[in-house]
């Protein structure tokens, strides 16, 4: 079949967006992307977004070739010249091996943070995000901008404690996270009053998909201290549905692609983006690639910015 990407001159066999390959066991550059399928999965839905890393990919590989064209979304280049962007594949997660998946996660976020870059994860469920945040202690205090429908404040689901239910809940018990920022919950969710009391008792500040329309993104970007690091957790789900269809549990009234720009570019011109996980593409539940085309320019959108953001700081190895 003849793809986008033919057109515009990309190649099989490199990265998210053709860039090259790193390695895991000793991964450099500035913004390191890494894909997982699973982390910690709940036995009674399996590891659901095996392949996510795969189709988010494949989704942005239509600008592959495209480096040196202008991304609108970033007022840029795709990568800010001078930055090197790798990419370590996807991990070897194991769902039979949860502990050793988040073992994993730690270690080789802690290697890329160690190396000076900016990791960004492709999930993959929800459960990623909880041990590669934990590979920060020692790099707080720590803000969290999650987006997300659903609030992730339950304690334990079937006896499991880190699953994608609980991410915010065991981020909130880390002592290097000293906020959190959640964006975009609606619809009747997996969450109790109980759980939303919990979350507002911590700190976090709730900004509702009701209240999008009403100011939320700027009240969200102004609940992120000036100069803050932040790791963006953004499940697929924060989205609507008419732009991403692929995620277990599609849910009217989500933000639109311009208030994700709005959203994250608003946070990154005030603070600096340290991490980014992009959680809960689920392939089967996608509706012809239209979700991963979505998703393919959200994470362009976002490893542009953290490129840019390298660049203007001069942190960068490249
Ligand atoms: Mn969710």
């Amino acid at each position: 079949m003849v793809s986008l990407r033919d057109m515009f001159g990309g190649s099989e066999g490199e990265g998210f967006l053709g860039v090259p390959f790193a390695d895991p066991e000793a991964p450099e550059g500035d913004v390191v992307i890494m894909g997982a399928d699973c982390a910690t999965p709940y036995l009674s839905v399996g590891a659901y977004c095996a392949g996510g890393p795969a189709a988010v990919r494949a989704g942005a590989a239509a600008y592959a070739g495209h480096m040196g064209k202008y991304n609108f979304d970033i007022d840029g280049p795709v990568i800010a010249e001078g930055v090197a962007v790798r990419d370590l594949g996807d991990l070897p997660v194991d769902p039979e091996d949860a502990e050793g998946n988040r073992a994993l996660i730690r270690a080789v976020t802690g290697r890329v943070l160690a190396a000076g870059g900016i990791p960004v994860l492709l999930g993959g469920d929800d459960s990623l995000p909880t041990p590669m945040v934990q590979a920060y202690a020692d790099r707080g205090p720590l803000h969290i901008l999650q987006i997300d429908a659903h609030i992730d404040w339950r304690d334990t689901v079937e006896g499991e404690s880190w699953g994608l239910s609980s991410t915010m809940r065991r981020m909130s018990e880390m002592e290097h996270v000293a906020g959190i920022v959640q964006v975009g919950q609606r619809g009747i969710g997996s969450a109790t009053a109980a759980e939303v009391a919990a979350a507002r008792d911590w700190g976090a500040t709730l900004i509702p998909a009701q209240a999008l329309d009403c100011g939320g993104i700027v009240q969200a970007i102004s609940a992120i201290p000036v100069g803050a690091d932040v790791v963006v957790c953004l499940d697929w789900d924060g989205l609507d549905p008419a732009i991403m269809p692929g995620v277990i549990a599609p849910t009217a009234g989500g933000l639109s692609y311009r208030e994700l720009m709005a959203l994250v570019g608003g946070v990154a011109a005030r603070a600096r983006l340290v991490g980014v996980a992009m959680v809960e593409f689920m392939p089967e539940a996608d509706r012809d690639g239209a979700g991963a085309l979505t998703a393919g320019q959200a994470a362009a959108l976002l490893v542009g910015m953290i490129a840019q953001q390298c660049a203007r700081h001069g942190d960068k190895s490249a």
